[in-house]
Protein backbone atom coordinates (compact mmCIF):
# COMPACT_ATOMS: atom_id res chain seq x y z
CA UNK A 1 0.00 0.00 0.00
CA UNK A 2 1.49 3.26 -0.88
CA UNK A 3 0.81 5.12 2.00
CA UNK A 4 2.47 2.63 4.35
CA UNK A 5 5.45 2.73 2.09
CA UNK A 6 5.60 6.17 2.33
CA UNK A 7 5.51 6.61 5.87
CA UNK A 8 7.76 3.89 6.53
CA UNK A 9 10.04 5.65 4.55
CA UNK A 10 9.89 8.74 6.77
CA UNK A 11 9.36 7.15 10.31
CA UNK A 12 13.49 6.64 11.00
CA UNK A 13 14.00 10.40 10.39
CA UNK A 14 10.63 11.81 12.29
CA UNK A 15 11.56 9.44 15.36
CA UNK A 16 15.02 10.81 15.70
CA UNK A 17 13.88 14.46 15.10
CA UNK A 18 11.50 14.06 17.87
CA UNK A 19 14.14 11.84 20.31
CA UNK A 20 16.13 14.14 19.77
CA UNK A 21 13.89 17.04 20.73
CA UNK A 22 12.93 15.72 23.35
CA UNK A 23 16.34 14.63 24.79
CA UNK A 24 18.05 18.01 24.44
CA UNK A 25 14.82 20.02 25.00
CA UNK A 26 13.14 18.56 26.96
CA UNK A 27 13.26 20.60 29.97
CA UNK A 28 12.43 24.23 27.85
CA UNK A 29 9.11 25.44 28.22
CA UNK A 30 6.39 25.66 26.13
CA UNK A 31 3.82 28.19 27.74
CA UNK A 32 2.32 28.88 31.58
CA UNK A 33 -0.95 27.40 32.58
CA UNK A 34 -3.17 29.60 34.26
CA UNK A 35 -6.09 29.29 36.87
CA UNK A 36 -8.84 30.67 34.08
CA UNK A 37 -7.38 28.47 31.78
CA UNK A 38 -7.63 25.03 34.41
CA UNK A 39 -11.18 25.91 35.10
CA UNK A 40 -12.16 27.60 31.57
CA UNK A 41 -11.43 24.07 29.26
CA UNK A 42 -7.75 24.08 28.97
CA UNK A 43 -8.53 26.85 26.35
CA UNK A 44 -4.74 27.52 24.42
CA UNK A 45 -2.81 25.17 26.57
CA UNK A 46 -0.18 23.95 24.40
CA UNK A 47 -0.06 20.44 25.60
CA UNK A 48 -0.63 18.24 22.33
CA UNK A 49 1.31 17.84 19.05
CA UNK A 50 -0.05 17.25 15.23
CA UNK A 51 1.69 18.12 12.21
CA UNK A 52 -1.33 16.93 10.37
CA UNK A 53 -3.27 20.37 10.37
CA UNK A 54 -2.59 23.49 12.35
CA UNK A 55 -4.98 25.65 13.23
CA UNK A 56 -3.59 29.36 12.82
CA UNK A 57 -6.27 31.96 14.87
CA UNK A 58 -5.66 34.36 12.37
CA UNK A 59 -5.71 32.77 8.49
CA UNK A 60 -7.35 29.57 9.63
CA UNK A 61 -6.58 25.81 9.13
CA UNK A 62 -3.72 24.29 7.23
CA UNK A 63 -3.50 20.44 6.16
CA UNK A 64 -0.58 19.84 6.35
CA UNK A 65 0.56 23.74 5.64
CA UNK A 66 -1.42 24.31 2.81
CA UNK A 67 -4.22 26.29 3.13
CA UNK A 68 -7.71 25.30 1.89
CA UNK A 69 -7.48 26.83 -1.32
CA UNK A 70 -4.16 25.49 -1.94
CA UNK A 71 -5.72 22.38 -0.92
CA UNK A 72 -8.69 22.51 -3.41
CA UNK A 73 -6.49 23.66 -5.78
CA UNK A 74 -3.33 21.51 -5.80
CA UNK A 75 -4.84 17.87 -5.03
CA UNK A 76 -6.00 16.09 -8.14
CA UNK A 77 -9.68 16.12 -9.25
CA UNK A 78 -11.80 13.69 -11.18
CA UNK A 79 -12.04 14.11 -14.90
CA UNK A 80 -14.53 17.16 -15.53
CA UNK A 81 -14.56 17.53 -11.53
CA UNK A 82 -14.12 21.03 -9.45
CA UNK A 83 -13.23 19.49 -6.19
CA UNK A 84 -10.64 16.95 -5.58
CA UNK A 85 -9.99 13.36 -4.59
CA UNK A 86 -11.03 12.17 -1.16
CA UNK A 87 -8.33 9.61 -1.61
CA UNK A 88 -6.51 12.68 -2.28
CA UNK A 89 -6.48 14.40 0.92
CA UNK A 90 -6.25 11.64 2.70
CA UNK A 91 -2.74 10.98 1.19
CA UNK A 92 -1.82 14.49 1.90
CA UNK A 93 -2.72 14.04 5.60
CA UNK A 94 -1.21 10.90 6.50
CA UNK A 95 2.19 11.31 4.17
CA UNK A 96 2.36 14.81 4.01
CA UNK A 97 3.07 15.29 0.28
CA UNK A 98 0.40 16.28 -2.56
CA UNK A 99 -0.09 13.02 -4.09
CA UNK A 100 -0.07 12.73 -8.18
CA UNK A 101 -3.08 11.39 -9.73
CA UNK A 102 -2.19 7.77 -9.67
CA UNK A 103 -1.24 7.73 -5.62
CA UNK A 104 -4.77 9.76 -5.05
CA UNK A 105 -6.38 7.16 -7.02
CA UNK A 106 -4.48 4.46 -5.49
CA UNK A 107 -5.89 5.11 -2.26
CA UNK A 108 -9.46 5.35 -3.76
CA UNK A 109 -8.74 1.94 -5.08
CA UNK A 110 -7.34 0.66 -1.19
CA UNK A 111 -11.05 1.91 -0.32
CA UNK A 112 -13.36 0.58 -2.85
CA UNK A 113 -11.42 -3.40 -1.80
CA UNK A 114 -12.07 -2.62 2.10
CA UNK A 115 -15.87 -0.91 1.89
CA UNK A 116 -18.16 -4.48 1.82
CA UNK A 117 -19.80 -3.68 5.80
CA UNK A 118 -20.31 -7.05 7.70
CA UNK A 119 -24.08 -8.45 7.41
CA UNK A 120 -24.27 -8.37 11.12
CA UNK A 121 -23.66 -4.12 11.08
CA UNK A 122 -26.95 -3.68 9.04
CA UNK A 123 -28.95 -6.03 11.08
CA UNK A 124 -27.80 -4.46 14.32
CA UNK A 125 -29.26 -0.78 12.80
CA UNK A 126 -31.94 -2.84 11.66
CA UNK A 127 -32.79 -3.91 15.18
CA UNK A 128 -32.40 -0.24 16.95
CA UNK A 129 -35.96 1.22 17.67
CA UNK A 130 -36.70 4.35 14.98
CA UNK A 131 -36.29 7.17 17.00
CA UNK A 132 -32.66 6.08 17.31
CA UNK A 133 -30.82 9.56 16.46
CA UNK A 134 -28.66 8.59 13.75
CA UNK A 135 -24.74 9.33 15.56
CA UNK A 136 -25.75 6.86 18.13
CA UNK A 137 -26.51 4.53 14.90
CA UNK A 138 -22.99 5.70 13.27
CA UNK A 139 -21.26 5.43 16.70
CA UNK A 140 -22.92 2.04 16.85
CA UNK A 141 -21.70 0.86 13.52
CA UNK A 142 -18.31 2.01 14.21
CA UNK A 143 -18.06 -0.26 17.53
CA UNK A 144 -19.36 -3.06 15.78
CA UNK A 145 -16.95 -3.17 14.04
CA UNK A 146 -14.18 -3.44 16.42
CA UNK A 147 -13.83 -7.07 16.15
CA UNK A 148 -12.08 -6.40 12.86
CA UNK A 149 -9.36 -4.61 14.53
CA UNK A 150 -6.26 -5.80 12.73
CA UNK A 151 -4.50 -4.04 15.62
CA UNK A 152 -6.47 -5.67 18.44
CA UNK A 153 -5.31 -8.98 16.68
CA UNK A 154 -1.76 -8.14 16.30
CA UNK A 155 -1.58 -6.79 20.07
CA UNK A 156 -2.94 -9.86 21.19
CA UNK A 157 -0.47 -12.13 19.53
CA UNK A 158 2.01 -9.53 20.93
CA UNK A 159 3.67 -7.66 18.16
CA UNK A 160 6.58 -5.32 18.79
CA UNK A 161 5.75 -1.52 19.53
CA UNK A 162 7.52 -0.37 16.68
CA UNK A 163 5.60 -1.79 14.18
CA UNK A 164 1.80 -1.05 16.48
CA UNK A 165 1.35 1.72 13.30
CA UNK A 166 1.14 -0.65 10.72
CA UNK A 167 -2.12 -2.21 11.70
CA UNK A 168 -3.68 0.48 13.22
CA UNK A 169 -3.02 1.96 9.03
CA UNK A 170 -4.87 -1.08 8.36
CA UNK A 171 -8.00 0.11 10.51
CA UNK A 172 -7.70 3.64 9.66
CA UNK A 173 -8.00 2.35 5.40
CA UNK A 174 -10.21 0.00 6.62
CA UNK A 175 -12.59 1.74 8.86
CA UNK A 176 -12.51 5.32 6.39
CA UNK A 177 -13.72 3.07 3.30
CA UNK A 178 -16.60 1.97 4.97
CA UNK A 179 -18.30 4.59 6.59
CA UNK A 180 -20.05 6.47 3.17
CA UNK A 181 -21.73 2.69 3.30
CA UNK A 182 -22.77 2.86 6.66
CA UNK A 183 -23.92 6.48 6.55
CA UNK A 184 -25.64 6.20 4.04
CA UNK A 185 -27.48 2.62 4.74
CA UNK A 186 -28.36 4.77 8.07
CA UNK A 187 -29.97 8.04 6.13
CA UNK A 188 -31.98 5.37 3.61
CA UNK A 189 -33.16 3.45 6.86
CA UNK A 190 -33.67 6.34 8.95
CA UNK A 191 -36.10 8.27 6.52
CA UNK A 192 -36.93 6.48 3.69
CA UNK A 193 -37.64 2.90 5.74
CA UNK A 194 -35.44 1.12 2.82
CA UNK A 195 -33.08 -1.57 4.24
CA UNK A 196 -31.42 -2.27 0.50
CA UNK A 197 -27.63 -2.78 1.30
CA UNK A 198 -25.70 0.07 -0.24
CA UNK A 199 -22.99 -0.88 -3.03
CA UNK A 200 -19.82 0.67 -3.33
CA UNK A 201 -18.07 0.47 -7.10
CA UNK A 202 -14.96 0.49 -7.58
CA UNK A 203 -14.80 2.67 -11.12
CA UNK A 204 -16.87 5.68 -8.55
CA UNK A 205 -14.64 7.92 -6.49
CA UNK A 206 -15.33 8.31 -2.52
CA UNK A 207 -17.69 11.33 -3.04
CA UNK A 208 -19.47 9.64 -6.48
CA UNK A 209 -20.16 6.43 -4.19
CA UNK A 210 -21.69 8.25 -1.06
CA UNK A 211 -23.92 10.84 -3.35
CA UNK A 212 -25.43 7.70 -5.07
CA UNK A 213 -25.55 5.47 -2.29
CA UNK A 214 -27.20 8.50 -0.32
CA UNK A 215 -29.73 9.07 -3.19
CA UNK A 216 -29.49 12.30 -4.28
CA UNK A 217 -30.98 13.37 -7.22
CA UNK A 218 -27.99 15.71 -8.45
CA UNK A 219 -25.77 12.60 -8.47
CA UNK A 220 -22.80 15.17 -10.09
CA UNK A 221 -23.50 18.05 -7.93
CA UNK A 222 -23.42 16.44 -4.98
CA UNK A 223 -20.48 14.51 -5.48
CA UNK A 224 -18.40 17.57 -5.65
CA UNK A 225 -20.12 18.67 -2.51
CA UNK A 226 -19.60 15.18 -0.49
CA UNK A 227 -15.99 15.62 -1.22
CA UNK A 228 -15.86 19.24 -0.77
CA UNK A 229 -17.83 18.85 2.78
CA UNK A 230 -15.54 15.70 3.67
CA UNK A 231 -12.42 17.35 2.57
CA UNK A 232 -12.99 20.80 4.59
CA UNK A 233 -14.66 18.41 7.96
CA UNK A 234 -11.49 16.13 7.77
CA UNK A 235 -8.88 17.72 10.35
CA UNK A 236 -8.98 20.85 12.76
CA UNK A 237 -5.37 20.39 14.38
CA UNK A 238 -5.37 17.93 17.75
CA UNK A 239 -7.74 19.74 20.28
CA UNK A 240 -11.08 19.64 19.28
CA UNK A 241 -13.46 17.69 21.25
CA UNK A 242 -13.77 15.00 18.17
CA UNK A 243 -10.29 14.85 17.83
CA UNK A 244 -9.05 14.90 21.01
CA UNK A 245 -11.43 12.05 22.12
CA UNK A 246 -10.70 9.66 19.70
CA UNK A 247 -6.47 10.53 20.61
CA UNK A 248 -7.23 10.05 24.28
CA UNK A 249 -8.87 6.68 23.86
CA UNK A 250 -6.59 5.81 21.12
CA UNK A 251 -3.30 6.80 23.73
CA UNK A 252 -4.66 3.78 26.10
CA UNK A 253 -3.65 1.56 22.77
CA UNK A 254 -7.31 0.91 22.45
CA UNK A 255 -7.58 0.31 18.73
CA UNK A 256 -9.43 3.23 16.12
CA UNK A 257 -12.40 1.46 16.47
CA UNK A 258 -13.05 2.27 20.39
CA UNK A 259 -11.58 5.68 19.50
CA UNK A 260 -13.32 6.77 16.66
CA UNK A 261 -16.85 5.62 17.96
CA UNK A 262 -15.96 7.74 21.01
CA UNK A 263 -14.98 10.31 18.95
CA UNK A 264 -18.11 10.75 17.42
CA UNK A 265 -19.70 10.47 20.55
CA UNK A 266 -18.12 14.04 21.55
CA UNK A 267 -18.87 15.19 18.27
CA UNK A 268 -22.86 14.31 18.95
CA UNK A 269 -22.79 17.58 21.05
CA UNK A 270 -24.59 21.01 20.22
CA UNK A 271 -21.49 23.26 20.81
CA UNK A 272 -19.17 20.72 18.35
CA UNK A 273 -20.80 18.68 15.38
CA UNK A 274 -24.47 19.73 16.42
CA UNK A 275 -24.02 23.51 15.51
CA UNK A 276 -24.76 22.55 11.91
CA UNK A 277 -28.55 21.92 12.28
CA UNK A 278 -28.66 23.96 14.71
CA UNK A 279 -27.46 26.70 12.20
CA UNK A 280 -29.57 25.79 9.31
CA UNK A 281 -32.71 25.74 12.37
CA UNK A 282 -31.87 29.62 12.66
CA UNK A 283 -31.51 30.44 9.32
CA UNK A 284 -34.82 28.83 8.27
CA UNK A 285 -36.59 30.62 10.95
CA UNK A 286 -35.86 33.90 9.80
CA UNK A 287 -36.70 32.86 6.17
CA UNK A 288 -39.78 31.55 7.74
CA UNK A 289 -40.76 34.74 9.90
CA UNK A 290 -39.70 37.48 6.85
CA UNK A 291 -41.37 35.35 4.31
CA UNK A 292 -38.00 35.14 2.31
CA UNK A 293 -34.28 37.62 2.90
CA UNK A 294 -35.29 40.08 5.31
CA UNK A 295 -33.91 43.88 5.52
CA UNK A 296 -30.52 44.55 7.03
CA UNK A 297 -32.52 45.93 9.49
CA UNK A 298 -35.56 43.25 10.09
CA UNK A 299 -32.48 40.62 10.38
CA UNK A 300 -30.04 43.05 12.88
CA UNK A 301 -33.20 42.95 14.90
CA UNK A 302 -33.98 39.35 14.70
CA UNK A 303 -30.28 38.64 15.84
CA UNK A 304 -30.15 40.99 18.85
CA UNK A 305 -33.33 39.31 20.01
CA UNK A 306 -31.69 35.57 19.72
CA UNK A 307 -28.90 37.32 21.58
CA UNK A 308 -31.21 39.15 24.13
CA UNK A 309 -33.31 35.14 24.77
CA UNK A 310 -30.46 34.23 26.06
CA UNK A 311 -29.17 31.84 22.78
CA UNK A 312 -26.07 32.03 20.49
CA UNK A 313 -26.43 32.99 17.25
CA UNK A 314 -25.06 28.99 15.69
CA UNK A 315 -22.64 29.03 13.21
CA UNK A 316 -20.81 32.57 14.67
CA UNK A 317 -17.82 32.02 17.48
CA UNK A 318 -14.58 29.86 17.51
CA UNK A 319 -12.84 28.50 20.81
CA UNK A 320 -9.42 29.49 18.10
CA UNK A 321 -10.15 30.81 15.41
CA UNK A 322 -10.29 34.80 15.09
CA UNK A 323 -11.13 36.11 11.49
CA UNK A 324 -13.79 34.28 8.66
CA UNK A 325 -13.42 30.24 8.73
CA UNK A 326 -11.93 29.69 5.43
CA UNK A 327 -13.96 26.39 5.24
CA UNK A 328 -17.00 28.66 5.60
CA UNK A 329 -15.43 30.78 2.09
CA UNK A 330 -14.94 28.01 0.48
CA UNK A 331 -18.47 26.81 0.85
CA UNK A 332 -19.91 29.87 -0.05
CA UNK A 333 -18.06 30.21 -2.82
CA UNK A 334 -19.23 26.79 -3.85
CA UNK A 335 -22.55 28.00 -2.94
CA UNK A 336 -22.49 31.41 -4.96
CA UNK A 337 -21.02 29.56 -7.94
CA UNK A 338 -23.60 26.36 -8.08
CA UNK A 339 -27.04 27.96 -6.88
CA UNK A 340 -26.44 31.58 -5.93
CA UNK A 341 -30.12 32.49 -6.38
CA UNK A 342 -31.06 30.02 -3.58
CA UNK A 343 -32.71 31.98 -0.77
CA UNK A 344 -31.23 30.19 2.17
CA UNK A 345 -27.72 31.26 0.44
CA UNK A 346 -28.49 34.79 0.33
CA UNK A 347 -30.14 34.72 3.67
CA UNK A 348 -26.68 33.38 4.56
CA UNK A 349 -24.88 35.98 2.29
CA UNK A 350 -26.69 38.75 4.69
CA UNK A 351 -26.50 36.90 7.87
CA UNK A 352 -22.89 37.30 6.98
CA UNK A 353 -23.00 41.56 6.41
CA UNK A 354 -25.33 41.02 10.04
CA UNK A 355 -24.17 39.21 12.47
CA UNK A 356 -20.57 39.39 12.84
CA UNK A 357 -21.60 43.54 13.62
CA UNK A 358 -24.45 42.54 16.21
CA UNK A 359 -21.85 40.30 17.78
CA UNK A 360 -19.20 43.20 18.00
CA UNK A 361 -22.31 45.08 19.62
CA UNK A 362 -22.51 42.77 22.06
CA UNK A 363 -18.96 42.95 22.90
CA UNK A 364 -18.76 38.85 24.01
CA UNK A 365 -18.03 36.70 21.68
CA UNK A 366 -13.89 36.92 21.02
CA UNK A 367 -14.47 35.92 17.40
CA UNK A 368 -17.72 37.68 15.60
CA UNK A 369 -17.21 35.80 12.71
CA UNK A 370 -18.77 32.59 10.98
CA UNK A 371 -17.06 29.56 10.89
CA UNK A 372 -17.76 26.20 9.01
CA UNK A 373 -20.98 25.49 10.65
CA UNK A 374 -22.49 29.14 9.57
CA UNK A 375 -23.28 27.54 6.21
CA UNK A 376 -22.59 23.60 5.61
CA UNK A 377 -26.21 22.40 6.39
CA UNK A 378 -27.07 25.30 3.71
CA UNK A 379 -25.66 23.01 1.24
CA UNK A 380 -27.31 20.46 2.23
CA UNK A 381 -30.38 21.89 2.02
CA UNK A 382 -30.00 22.48 -1.04
CA UNK A 383 -29.35 19.15 -2.59
CA UNK A 384 -32.32 17.47 -0.70
CA UNK A 385 -30.89 16.37 2.40
CA UNK A 386 -32.67 18.25 4.98
CA UNK A 387 -32.90 15.80 7.57
CA UNK A 388 -31.03 18.29 10.00
CA UNK A 389 -30.34 15.64 12.84
CA UNK A 390 -28.26 13.58 9.88
CA UNK A 391 -25.88 16.28 9.50
CA UNK A 392 -23.58 15.18 12.34
CA UNK A 393 -23.31 11.90 10.49
CA UNK A 394 -22.00 13.88 7.26
CA UNK A 395 -19.55 15.88 9.48
CA UNK A 396 -18.40 12.52 11.01
CA UNK A 397 -17.48 10.88 8.18
CA UNK A 398 -15.15 13.96 7.01
CA UNK A 399 -13.83 13.70 10.74
CA UNK A 400 -12.62 10.29 10.25
CA UNK A 401 -9.87 11.09 8.02
CA UNK A 402 -8.07 13.76 10.11
CA UNK A 403 -8.15 11.17 13.31
CA UNK A 404 -7.54 8.14 11.54
CA UNK A 405 -4.29 10.15 10.12
CA UNK A 406 -3.30 11.14 13.58
CA UNK A 407 -3.86 7.97 15.42
CA UNK A 408 -1.46 6.70 13.10
CA UNK A 409 1.12 8.97 13.54
CA UNK A 410 0.70 9.18 17.14
CA UNK A 411 1.22 5.22 17.17
CA UNK A 412 3.96 5.97 14.64
CA UNK A 413 5.69 8.32 16.73
CA UNK A 414 5.09 5.85 20.06
CA UNK A 415 3.22 8.70 22.20
CA UNK A 416 2.01 7.24 25.28
CA UNK A 417 -0.80 7.27 27.10
CA UNK A 418 -2.47 10.53 28.33
CA UNK A 419 -2.70 11.68 31.93
CA UNK A 420 -2.85 14.74 32.64
CA UNK A 421 -2.94 16.07 36.19
CA UNK A 422 -5.45 17.88 38.23
CA UNK A 423 -5.59 19.48 41.40
CA UNK A 424 -8.67 20.46 43.66
CA UNK A 425 -9.81 23.64 44.00
CA UNK A 426 -8.39 24.78 47.39
CA UNK A 427 -5.26 23.86 46.07
CA UNK A 428 -6.11 26.49 43.04
CA UNK A 429 -7.10 28.66 46.02
CA UNK A 430 -3.46 28.22 47.49
CA UNK A 431 -1.48 28.83 44.84
CA UNK A 432 -3.47 32.53 44.23
CA UNK A 433 -2.83 33.25 47.70
CA UNK A 434 1.21 32.14 47.13
CA UNK A 435 1.35 34.40 44.33
CA UNK A 436 0.07 37.19 45.62
CA UNK A 437 2.14 37.26 48.27
N1 LIG B 1 -23.46 33.99 19.89
C1 LIG B 1 -23.61 34.55 21.12
N2 LIG B 1 -22.65 34.55 22.05
C2 LIG B 1 -21.47 34.03 21.72
C3 LIG B 1 -21.22 33.47 20.46
C4 LIG B 1 -22.28 33.44 19.53
N3 LIG B 1 -22.17 32.89 18.32
N4 LIG B 1 -19.95 33.00 20.43
C5 LIG B 1 -19.42 33.27 21.63
N5 LIG B 1 -20.34 33.88 22.41
C6 LIG B 1 -20.21 34.25 23.82
C7 LIG B 1 -19.94 33.00 24.62
O1 LIG B 1 -21.17 32.29 24.88
C8 LIG B 1 -19.29 33.54 25.86
O2 LIG B 1 -20.30 34.08 26.68
P1 LIG B 1 -20.20 33.95 28.28
O3 LIG B 1 -18.98 34.74 28.63
O4 LIG B 1 -21.48 34.54 28.74
O5 LIG B 1 -20.06 32.48 28.58
C9 LIG B 1 -18.47 34.69 25.28
O6 LIG B 1 -19.06 35.02 24.03
C10 LIG B 1 -16.99 34.35 25.07
O7 LIG B 1 -16.90 33.18 24.28
P2 LIG B 1 -15.65 32.90 23.33
O8 LIG B 1 -14.45 32.80 24.20
O9 LIG B 1 -15.64 33.88 22.21
O10 LIG B 1 -16.03 31.50 22.70
P3 LIG B 1 -15.77 30.05 23.33
O11 LIG B 1 -14.39 29.66 22.96
O12 LIG B 1 -16.18 29.98 24.75
O13 LIG B 1 -16.82 29.17 22.51
C11 LIG B 1 -18.04 28.51 20.60
C12 LIG B 1 -16.68 28.94 21.14
C13 LIG B 1 -17.90 28.06 19.16
C14 LIG B 1 -18.60 27.34 21.43
C15 LIG B 1 -18.99 29.74 20.69
O14 LIG B 1 -18.51 30.75 19.85
C16 LIG B 1 -20.42 29.39 20.32
O15 LIG B 1 -21.20 28.95 21.18
N6 LIG B 1 -20.81 29.60 19.03
C17 LIG B 1 -22.11 29.19 18.57
C18 LIG B 1 -22.17 27.68 18.38
C19 LIG B 1 -21.27 27.23 17.24
O16 LIG B 1 -21.23 27.84 16.19
N7 LIG B 1 -20.57 26.10 17.43
C20 LIG B 1 -19.75 25.49 16.39
C21 LIG B 1 -18.29 25.77 16.52
C22 LIG B 1 -17.46 25.15 15.42
C23 LIG B 1 -17.19 23.72 15.70
O17 LIG B 1 -16.36 23.36 16.53
N8 LIG B 1 -17.89 22.87 15.04
O18 LIG B 1 -17.75 21.56 15.27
Amino acid sequence: MIIKEKIAAQLPSWRERVKKLVKEQGETKVGEVTIEQVYGGMRDVKSMVSDISYVDPAEGIRFRGLSIPEVLKKLPKPRGAQIPYVGGLYYLLMVGEIPTREQALEVESEWASRSEVPDYVYKMLKAMPKETHPMVLFSQAVLALQNQSEYAKKYSAGIKKDVYWEPTLEDAMNLTAKLPGIAAFIYRMKYFGETRKPRYFARQDYGTNFARMMGVADLKGYAELARLYFILHSDHEAGNVSAHTTHLVSSALSDMYYAFSAGLNGLAGPLHGLANQECLGWLISVRDQFGGVPSREQLHKFAWDTLNGGKVIPGYGHAVLRVTDPRFMAQMEFAKEHFPQDTLIQLADLVYEVVPQVLKEQGKAKNPAPNVDAISGTLQYYYGVREFDFYTVLFGVGRALGVTANVVWARALGQPIERPKSLTTKMLEDVAAKAQG
